[in-house]
């Protein structure tokens, strides 16, 4: 059993719209904590967690409210990294993508601690690998997975001494909203990618057996960022930028049901839920559902597979 603490990233300046700073929010209604503690785990919410202030930085004509992203990503930086520090598993409860900047940089500090390598498991509808320079709306929860993989000169967000992950360590799984040059620099960087054209064709089951085969063999950690729009919006239409195609009940599950046998998360990310856009809280629940299933809920007990 774990000792789980939740932090609550009330972030929405990174998307563009309003909506998404409720998400801490609507999470917790939908029993996020009692779901845990039901399963066996200790849960400690530490709340809302306050922005660290980031004045020092300028206006960026390509990175909208940089400063209120920054002032996020610094938080959730340190807050994550003494999470993990104290032997706890940090779950954030965002807020708009953006955050991840900050979520994957402190568990990059801790996998760096601890002498292990971070992986990161992507599962969105988009790459989320544009730059101030590439971003066609400026939108910074476009960007955090260039971020992490070292576009990040564009401003000090963070430290320069924080540590960046190997793009090769990243998998993106469910991927169907690319622009032209996301599309060429995730090639370029050789981010491993699982569009869902890959998962009609090789099956979830495979894909995510491969991906923990892979960290399992690497001995890493693995961070899971979970984006609301990685489902089909007529499951999970809580969300500002729905894509049609999305992965379906059962998929989203397997990913969750797998992990959990692995044993290898050590951080995720629940984000861009917009409860203002939701259906009488339907995506919140499915989000707190999926993130029982990486807790250990199952339908019946089953043999370990074999490492
Ligand atoms: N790629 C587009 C749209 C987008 C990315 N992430 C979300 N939307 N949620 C952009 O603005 O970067
Ligand atoms: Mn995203
Ligand atoms: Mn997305």
């Amino acid at each position: 059993m774990k000792t789980i603490t939740l932090i609550g990233a009330p972030i929405e300046e990174g998307s563009g719209r309003r909506g998404a700073a409720m998400g801490p929010t609507a999470l917790r209604i939908a029993g996020i904590d009692t779901v845990l503690a039901e399963l066996g785990h200790t849960v400690n919410d530490e709340g809302d967690l306050r922005p660290l202030p980031a004045r020092d930085l300028a206006n960026h004509p390509g990175a909208n409210n940089l400063q209120s992203v920054a002032a996020f990503a610094r938080a959730l930086d340190e807050a994550v990294h003494d999470t993990a520090r104290k032997g706890h598993f940090p779950i954030i409860l965002g807020g708009d993508h953006a955050l991840s900047m900050g979520s994957v940089s402190g568990m990059a500090r801790h996998a760096q601690d601890v002498g292990r390598p971070l992986f990161v498991l992507w599962l969105d509808a988009h790459a989320d690998f544009n730059s101030p320079a590439t971003s066609p709306s400026g939108n910074m929860h476009g960007m955090p997975v260039a971020f992490f993989c070292g576009e990040a000169e564009f401003a000090p967000i963070l430290p320069k001494d924080r540590p960046l992950v190997d793009p090769k360590k990243v998998y993106q799984v469910g991927i169907r909203s690319v622009d032209a040059r996301e599309r060429e620099e995730i090639a370029e960087h050789g981010v491993n990618v699982f569009d869902m054209r890959a998962i009609d064709e090789m099956g979830m089951a495979h894909i995510i057996r491969q991906i923990v085969d892979e960290v399992r063999a690497a001995n890493g950690l693995l961070h899971v960022s979970l984006d609301v729009d990685f489902m089909d919006p007529e499951l999970a239409p809580g969300v500002g930028t729905t894509v049609p195609g999305g992965a379906t009940f059962r998929e989203a599950h397997l990913i969750m049901e797998v992990l959990c046998d692995s044993g290898l998360v050590s951080s995720l990310d629940v984000v861009e839920l917009n409860p203002f856009l939701d259906d009488r809280g339907k995506s919140a629940r499915i989000l707190v559902e999926l993130t029982a299933s990486l807790f250990g809920r199952r339908i019946l007990d089953r043999p370990t597979r074999a490492a």
